[in-house]
């Protein structure tokens, strides 16, 4: 593939409700997105899921718009890339910038699979059609509105509720929770909000049956997850902590986690997070597609990601409606009756990017041509 000119976007989207977790509260969703043309005309389009505020991790749409434009984009027009897996190791030895790097990695595997007429899916080894959707909720301003949003979403249909938790949100809302809600399928995520001297919080949340605990300790860790995992029944999580499949690797290793949360922006990309889904099927960990309130275009790339075999818990992948009230994409991702979201078929992200809704959303773009 030749690719003759990419196009950057700032967008920022309207939620449709804010989404506050231990790190902070966000009422709009800020994001780059690359559109990448080829020497034929054909465009393909990634995600940089950074936000505004580098809280989730060190990258911010300003950090990854100066990467790309003076180092990624610049080395991706010296060459050809004559498949998508070849552009990782065109970038390796830049540092860090996973977002930046991953949101032009998944324009590059939207054009190739146009070209070759495969889906997204197919290409990167999905076996499933449908994959199980749950929903991720953020911290409310009382236990009765959080539990009002959890009313709704299962009677929507969603397969598994995830809820956040920080200090003082923690297990006294999880107890409040199955109170009213029984036996559902319930996970919590801390981002990183705890450190090993507070593990009683997590001895209590042993006794709910939890389907796992997300990301409890500090996002450059994996020895006090260790510790901690030691004294827990429930499986630790990781999402932060896993930036490369080499990190994986260890974190297995050292018993750190017993399930992994993966997203490919987090990772550099669609080919780390394949090689962190095989690396640790072969291990026997069990993984899932985590989310960063992605637009469609990210999504897309999400649902595609998540048909892979060894996604065996539901994913943070919900329908359109959850985040936006207009998507960027045709058609929006819907819930289906059975609680799952449905893999496309058709060529590429299979959905048809909405350009004109782009423009509208977009607060900043640049054009580098080769
Ligand atoms: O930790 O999984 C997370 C959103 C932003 C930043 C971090 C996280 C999340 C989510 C949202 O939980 C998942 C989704 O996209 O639905
Ligand atoms: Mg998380």
């Amino acid at each position: 593939m030749r690719i003759v000119s990419a196009e950057v976007h700032q967008v920022e989207l309207p939620l449709v409700f804010p989404f506050e977790t231990s790190f902070g509260r966000e009422e709009t969703k800020v994001c780059l997105l690359i559109a990448l043309t080829a020497g034929d005309g054909r465009r393909g389009w990634g995600e940089v899921p950074a936000g505004a505020a580098p809280l989730y991790n060190e990258e911010t749409v300003g950090t990854a718009w100066h990467v790309l434009e003076e180092f990624i984009l610049p080395r991706l027009f010296e060459q050809d890339v004559p498949h998508p897996r070849a552009f990782p190791p065109i970038v390796a030895s830049l540092r860090r910038h996973h977002m930046a790097k991953a949101g032009v990695e998944a324009a590059l595997w939207d054009l190739h699979c146009q070209a070759d007429g495969i889906s997204l899916s197919t290409a990167l080894g999905g076996t499933r059609g449908a994959v199980a959707a749950g929903v991720s909720l953020g911290i409310e301003p009382s236990v009765e509105r959080l539990l009002n949003r959890i009313r709704e979403f299962l009677a929507r249909g969603y397969q598994r509720i995830k809820i956040k938790i920080k200090p003082g949100w923690d297990a006294d809302v999880v107890a409040e929770v199955r109170r009213a809600f029984g036996d559902i399928r319930l996970q919590v995520d801390a981002n990183s909000a705890y450190t090993l001297d507070q593990a009683d919080v997590f001895r209590r949340m042993d006794g709910f049956d939890l389907l796992l605990i997300e990301q409890p300790l500090a996002e450059d860790d994996i020895i006090d997850h260790a510790a901690l995992q030691a004294q827990l029944r429930t499986p630790i999580c990781l999402d932060e902590s896993i930036v490369t499949p080499d990190d994986a690797r260890k974190a297995i290793a050292l018993g750190s986690c017993r399930v992994i949360n993966i997203k490919a922006a987090r990772m550099s990309g669609l080919t780390a997070g394949v090689a962190t889904h095989d690396l640790a099927r072969r291990a026997g960990v069990p993984v899932w597609c985590g989310g960063l309130l992605e637009t469609g275009i990210g999504r897309a790339a999400n649902i595609a990601l998540a048909s892979l075999p060894n996604f065996t818990l539901p994913a943070d992948l919900s329908a359109s409606d959850r985040y936006f009230h207009e998507d960027i994409i045709d058609p929006p991702v819907r819930l289906n009756a059975d609680g799952t979201v449905t893999v496309p078929t058709a060529p590429g992200l299979g959905f048809r990017v909405l350009e004109d809704r782009i423009d509208r959303d977009t607060v900043k773009r640049a054009t580098y041509r080769r």
